[in-house]
This record gives C-alpha cells, sequence and structure tokens, in this order.
C-alpha cells in the first residue's frame, strides 16, 4: 500500500518542491494551504496532487482537516511541517499580535499537526514527522524575532517529541533551510539578502526549493528510520552547526 504524507503549506514554495518529491517517491500526498485557492488550484491541476484548506494554527481546523485527508487517502504514514509564516521588524516596531501570529502558525502548527496524527501513527506503528525550521536560528537572523524564536522552538519541540514517540515507530526530525527563492521570499524584502547570504555561504548561489526537498524527501522514506531527533542544515554551507 502506497504511503500517505500531509504536507503542511504544500501548494507554493519549499512546500510545493516537498509535494512533489514525495509524489515522484510513490508516496500519496495530501497539500494543505491556508490562503490562496487560485494558486491551490492550479497546483493540484499541474501536479495532480490534491489540495486541502485549513490553517494549521487552528487546533480544532487541524483535526478536521486530517480526518479528511485520511477519509479521502488513507491513514497518514508522513507528515511534514512546512507552513510558516514571518512578520518583520525591530522589536520596537514589532507588535504583540505580529509576535502571536507567527509563533501560532510557525511552532503552534507543528504541535497542532503533530497532535492530529500521533494517536493513527501510534496505532499503526509507523510515522515519519520533518518539521521544517530555518538557518536563522544558527544565524540569529536580526530583524524577525518571532520567527526565529518560533524555529528555535520547532528545533527543541523536534527533539522533545522525537524522543517520546520513537518506541511507537516514529521518527521526528527538522530540516532547517537557509534563505531560499520560494514564493514567500520572493514577494518580500528577503529578496534583496541573496547577494549578501551568498557572500556567507560555501557554495555561491541562491538556494531553491528544490535544493532542499530531497533532504526531507530522505527523511521522510522508510529507509531514514535511524535517524530521529535531528536538525539538518540545508543552507549551501551558509552556517555550520
Ligand atoms: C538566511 O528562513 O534563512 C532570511 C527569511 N534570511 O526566512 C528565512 C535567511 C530569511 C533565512 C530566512
Amino acid at each position: 500500500m502506497a504511503r500517505v504524507a500531509i504536507v503542511t503549506g504544500g501548494t507554493r514554495g519549499i512546500g510545493e518542491a516537498i509535494s512533489i518529491a514525495l509524489r515522484d517517491m510513490g508516496i500519496k500526498v495530501a497539500a494543505n494551504y491556508a490562503g490562496n485557492e487560485e494558486r491551490a488550484r492550479e497546483f493540484s491541476e499541474r501536479t495532480g496532487i490534491a489540495s486541502y484548506k485549513w490553517d494549521v494554527a487552528d487546533f480544532e481546523a487541524c483535526q478536521e482537516g486530517v480526518r479528511k485527508v485520511e477519509a479521502d487517502l488513507g491513514p497518514a504514514d508522513v507528515l511534514v511541517n512546512n507552513a510558516g509564516i514571518t512578520r518583520d521588524g525591530t522589536i520596537r516596531k514589532m507588535d504583540r499580535r505580529q509576535w502571536d501570529e507567527v509563533i501560532d502558525v510557525n511552532l503552534g502548527g507543528c504541535f497542532n499537526m503533530a497532535k492530529a496524527v500521533f494517536d493513527g501513527m501510534s496505532a499503526r506503528k509507523y510515522g515519519r514527522i520533518v518539521n521544517i525550521a530555518s538557518n536563522t536560528v544558527m544565524a540569529g537572523t536580526p530583524n524577525m524575532a518571532a520567527y526565529v524564536a518560533a524555529k528555535g522552538g520547532v528545533w527543541g519541540f523536534t527533539r522533545a517529541l522525537a524522543s517520546e514517540v520513537g518506541a511507537s515507530g516514529i521518527t521526528v526530525n527538522a530540516v532547517a533551510p537557509g534563505l531560499t527563492a520560494s514564493d514567500g521570499v520572493l514577494a518580500s524584502p528577503h529578496a534583496e539578502a541573496f547577494d549578501f547570504v551568498q557572500s556567507l555561504q560555501a557554495i555561491p548561489r541562491r538556494g531553491e526549493p528544490a535544493d532542499i526537498a530531497p533532504t526531507v524527501a530522505f527523511l521522510c522514506s522508510e529507509e531514514a528510520g535511524w535517524v530521529t531527533g535531528q536538525m539538518v542544515v540545508v543552507d549551501g554551507g551558509h552556517t555550520r552547526h
């Protein structure tokens, strides 16, 4: 039986590349998205991958979304927590609402989705969970404190959860991309940072979503069963962790 994967934020950017990589491994993929229905429709038509709308920051919506995916495709074997947002600004400019939005999606979303799939994975004694972190945790990138804090939380959550669920046949790992030419980055002021960031990388070129997906795909594979609690940095050698 083909495995089933849920990729949050799976219709755009790094998530889109991950959805396609998992599909190409023979996995049945459900690509979650929160906002852009037009883009999700275009993605599904182009890739043959089903897309599902819910907000990962909403605990009940995650429960409902996973129920719907599992009714359509079968029990979830793989979860990629990729959905993420940022609200940038200095600490003086950042307000509490922006902080909460970023923490609720980037970190709360990982918790909500892990809760939604855990009972099923545990009952079947098999699961692969990959959380997308960021190399900003090592770089301490300024003017995005909420984002960096949330991604540091993702790293901690990954290690704690891995310890809890290893005996249930579930691995939990994180992948930390560097600055990547995703839809989100290209639509933001971070698109101006490529030249500077490239000058810090061992490999001096722009990171693309397709550079990130293969590492995620490996950690989602059955063969990766002895790797858990880890964070793999995939950033062209920008940071060395
Ligand atoms: C190096 O994850 O990893 C900017 C924006 N610069 O979101 C990121 C770097 C950004 C990053 C990121």
